[in-house]
């Protein structure tokens, strides 16, 4: 990949080519020290027969010191070393290349690379690490079998491991000893991995399915040993999800996962040797919640399944990301789907999928309405860590969802099938993904390209008519991008094929049988139309009366749904829906358009009145006791302010507030005696268990418990959060107490939390995951004119645990505050952006990936109202005047332009 001369640090898509060089083998020594670590790397090198002919070998290199160069064991000197790399001038064909260098773990605060943290030695190489480490051709279709060898001193560092299997250590003079490992599978630079320090493991042995023996592993900190077994559940059912579903085997015969505390993402899939941030790790009930638990399990199911959508096939690039993110995305919302019981169970299916949509419509819908907007498959980048992004993850898991939805459960497993006796072992493209899912199952997926290619959230516009006639009732479906984003508008060619699921509701609530015009009889209440046109018309006849259409069910696929129903069609549809999605959909459509008139009003400054129809049904469905606990939760909450300002024509982060709040206390007074009730039915005595029915149970509790915490009258609040924070058995009660207890100060102007806050502090102060949590919950507190959120934050910033090099620290304290409390965030005196605007440049000098996370939180300003939108702008420029890194350098300059 070149560097065109008009823009220089813009890499294409298009202008991808082969690697000039192959490498075959890299055999790794490490001389492990903190401030000085020594690395020989010794390749197998070879002209690709595949490129035209280069004199030189390139090498990428960076924070590298050069100590010595050797071809064939003889030194060489006809090498000169630069910023970005090597150039090992005049090489022959074919040739075993040696070279030396040194790096600095210690000093290493981007951690990307070789890095030190609580002492111990970790690495992230994807995506571009690698070459901190050592100098090579640091790009995904390089693919080598690794042989490593660590040495280090034993008492301080008795653990060292690396990919693969181990095959020799023992003791060095000196007190120091080795290890050496070797992964026999071939793998991109992005997956070398190793770890040394005083670890210890939690160890199971299991057999696959085909009967081979398997070691796994999950190493921590000797104090966290109490906290691994739920990440070890999570491991072996995993294993045993993906035999079942996929015909996929553990490939290696030993599997580790260790947690580390020092970690830029959630976690990193290297091959036999994953890396987890403690966060998707560690859990025991007194210091996880369920949302911790299920989140661990999701994670650990995510990276294990890398192993074969990712490790085994890889990318050719890093503009397919996708191939491998957005898959393993959908396969792991599937094992979470199945572990909650969602194979047999389609409500505790749906719970799952609302989970999911919710986040893809919060953050990736807003992601395409700005101007980082790209495809699924990007076409260009100035930094890749820019783009593990939620279009990439989560619109690119809904892009593999929609060739299940339209081939079914069976035909996907086919595509699957063909998809690793293609290219297993092989470096590939989403075209290549594409092309066996088409060729599986006998089916032209042309069109289909323009998911991969094109920017932005598509909307479909329904308009039905009923023929009473005639009995036949027409759909019309139309598609477009609506106002895109000049980002994404770009990108546009054509038309999508939208699998559009649709069902129709007669007027007793019941689904009727569909029948296509053209078809000799009815098949089936849910059906996916391929909607492939700009417009097209699908008509059913038979239609006995006027039904109600349930349209886009399950989430059919990423768009947004635009119909024309009324606040009663939507309350009919969530109480009579039979697709639970759609269901909940009906309740946030329906609360999402009474909010959204609200604060029009607000910002009107005219009073406010909630319409009855909300309130009555909400309360119809927290008394349904049909429904599952879970997903009355779901439904009963209402959208975010985030989401909800979103939808405004200008964002106005203070007037969404006043509305929302002002439903909440209408919700909770109007229904107290419910929520009370519910409140009581909900307990879950006994010990902890994390089940799904446990959680949804705890879920709908705490969710009374917090609309309880709106009331003017807050005894009832306080007396039930007082207890349950006090008799609380697990995580879970105790923060959701917390938070109550917090709110209903803020509601109240009183300081009922304050003892609950220091508790929790004393309870906690060795458990840093815990710690985080109490950080995250004051920055999200509801403030008020009289406390605003930001003096409590620069307060806390000053506090002794709080520490800006950690990135769960600084993600729980500042992210929380400037993603996750929007009203105070967007205060009108700009003091929010101010505070972003230091954090940001702050971030920047210690480690640009976290702080480039920050910085995209901005990116939307132009949306905003005008006082906020000239704040905004303001404090970007103060970024983009001081920043140093290239990863924040690109998304403010976005921003901007
Ligand atoms: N593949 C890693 C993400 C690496 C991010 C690099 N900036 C985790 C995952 O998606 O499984
Ligand atoms: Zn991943």
């Amino acid at each position: 990949m070149t560097d065109t001369a008009a823009t220089p640090n813009v890499i294409r898509r298009a202008d991808y080519a082969p690697p000039a060089f192959l490498i075959d083998t890299v055999d790794l020594e490490f001389d492990l020290v903190p401030e000085r670590t020594i690395v020989k790397n010794t390749m197998r090198v070879r002209r690709n027969p595949a490129a035209a002919h280069t004199r030189d070998l390139e090498l990428m290199g960076e924070q590298l010191e050069f100590v010595s160069a050797a071809i064939d064991a003889k030194p060489y000197a006809n090498v000169r070393v630069h910023d970005h790399g090597i150039t090992i001038e005049d090489v022959p064909d074919s040739f075993e290349l040696t070279l030396t260098g040194a790096c600095d773990p210690a000093a290493n605060t981007t951690l990307s690379g070789l890095y030190v943290s609580s002492g111990n030695f970790f690495t992230q190489c994807e995506a571009e690490g690698f070459r901190r480490i050592t100098w090579f051709l640091d790009r995904p279709d390089v693919m080598a079998t690794y042989t490593v060898t660590l040495r280090a001193d034993k008492a301080a560092y008795p653990v060292l491991l690396s990919n693969g299997n181990l095959i020799a250590e023992g003791d060095l003079p000196d007190g120091r000893h080795y290890a050496k490992w070797e992964d026999p599978f071939r793998k991109p630079s992005y997956l070398f991995a190793l770890v040394a320090g005083k670890l210890v493991a939690l160890e199971e042995r299991i057999k696959t399915g085909s009967g081979k023996d398997k070691l796994l592993q999950v190493w921590v900190e000797p104090h966290d040993l109490d906290k691994t077994r739920h990440a070890m559940d999570s491991l072996i059912h995993s294993i045993r999800w993906d035999e079942a579903r996929f015909g996929l085997e553990l490939d290696l015969d030993r599997f580790m996962i260790v947690a580390v505390s020092d970690f830029n993402m959630g976690a990193m899939e290297n091959k036999g040797l994953n890396i987890f941030n403690t966060k998707y790790v560690l859990a025991n009930p007194e210091t996880a919640t369920d949302t911790d638990f299920a989140n661990i399990e999701a994670v650990v199911g995510h990276e294990y399944f890398h192993n074969w959508t990712g490790n085994r096939v890889t990318c050719r690039d890093w503009f397919q990301l996708s191939l491998k993110e957005g898959l393993t995305v959908f396969r792991d919302q599937e094992f979470s789907a199945a572990m909650s019981g969602g194979d047999e169970n389609a409500a505790a299916r749906a719970t799952k999928r609302i989970e999911d949509v919710r986040v893809l419509r919060q953050m990736q819908f807003a992601e395409d309405a700005g101007p980082m907007a790209h495809p699924v498959r990007p076409e260009s980048y100035v930094e890749i860590n820019n783009f593990y992004t939620m279009t990439v993850y989560e619109k690119g898991a809904e892009v593999v969802r929609m060739y299940q939805t339209l081939f079914g459960r069976d035909g996907f497993r086919k595509g699957m099938d063909l998809y690793f006796q293609r290219y297993d072992g092989q470096a590939v493209t989403c075209d290549d993904f594409r092309a066996a899912m088409a060729d599986a199952n006998g089916c032209d997926l042309a069109q289909y390209e323009r998911w991969y290619s094109q920017a932005g959230t598509p909307r479909v516009r329904v308009t039905t008519r009923y023929d009473e006639a005639q009995k036949r009732y027409s759909v019309t479906l139309a598609q477009d991008y609506g106002n895109a984003s000049p980002a994404a508008r770009e990108t546009q060619m054509g038309p999508l094929l939208i699998p559009f699921a649709i069902g129709l509701i007669g007027p007793d609530g019941a689904d009727l049988p569909l029948r296509l015009e053209g078809e000799s009889a009815a098949n089936g209440t849910t059906r996916v139309l391929e909607f492939t046109e700009a417009q097209q018309t699908f008509t059913f006849v038979d239609v006995p009366a006027k039904p109600l259409p349930s349209l886009l069910r399950d989430f059919s696929a990423p768009v947004i749904v635009e119909y024309d129903y009324g606040d009663d069609e939507l309350a009919f549809l969530l109480a009579n829906d039979s697709d639970a999605f759609n269901r909940w959909e009906a309740g946030q459509r329906f609360a999402t358009r009474e909010l959204l008139a609200l604060a029009a009003r607000a910002a009107a400054g005219e009073p406010l009145e909630v319409d009855g129809g909300l309130v009555d049904a909400f309360g119809r469905v927290l008394n349904d006791e049909t429904l599952s606990p879970s997903f009355r939760e779901l439904a009963l909450m209402l959208p975010s302010e985030t989401y909800l300002a979103e939808q405004m024509a200008l964002s106005d982060p203070a007037a969404v507030h006043t509305a929302r709040q002002f439903v909440r206390k209408r919700l909770g007074t109007a229904l107290k005696a419910d929520w009370l009730a519910t409140f009581d039915k909900h307990r879950t005595p006994g010990a902890y268990e994390p089940t799904p029915e446990a959680a949804g149970h705890r879920a709908l509790k705490n969710l009374a418990l917090s609309y309880l915490s709106e009331l003017d009258d807050p005894a009832d609040a306080v007396r039930l959060a007082t207890a349950q924070y006090d008799a609380a058995n697990n995580m879970t009660d105790r923060a959701a107490a917390l938070s109550a207890l917090l709110n209903t100060s803020a509601a109240t102007g009183g300081d009922v939390a304050s003892r609950a806050l220091a508790d929790f502090y004393t309870r906690f102060e060795r458990e840093p995951l815990v710690i985080d949590k109490w950080f995250a919950l004051q920055a999200t507190q509801r403030g008020s004119a009289q406390r605003p959120v930001i003096e409590t934050v620069r307060a806390l910033m000053q506090h002794p645990a709080f520490n800006l090099k950690n990135p769960n620290r600084a993600r729980s304290l500042i992210f929380s505050f400037c993603a996750a409390n929007p009203a105070q965030f967007h205060a009108a005196d700009g003091s929010g952006y101010a505070f972003w605007a230091e954090q940001v440049l702050e971030l920047d000098a210690i480690n640009p990936q976290v702080a480039a996370r920050l910085a995209r939180n901005l990116e939307l300003w132009r949306r905003f109202t005008p006082q906020l939108r000239e704040r905004m702008r303001a404090a970007l420029e103060k970024v983009a005047a001081g920043v140093k890194s290239r990863d924040v350098r690109e998304i403010v300059e976005k921003a901007l332009a």
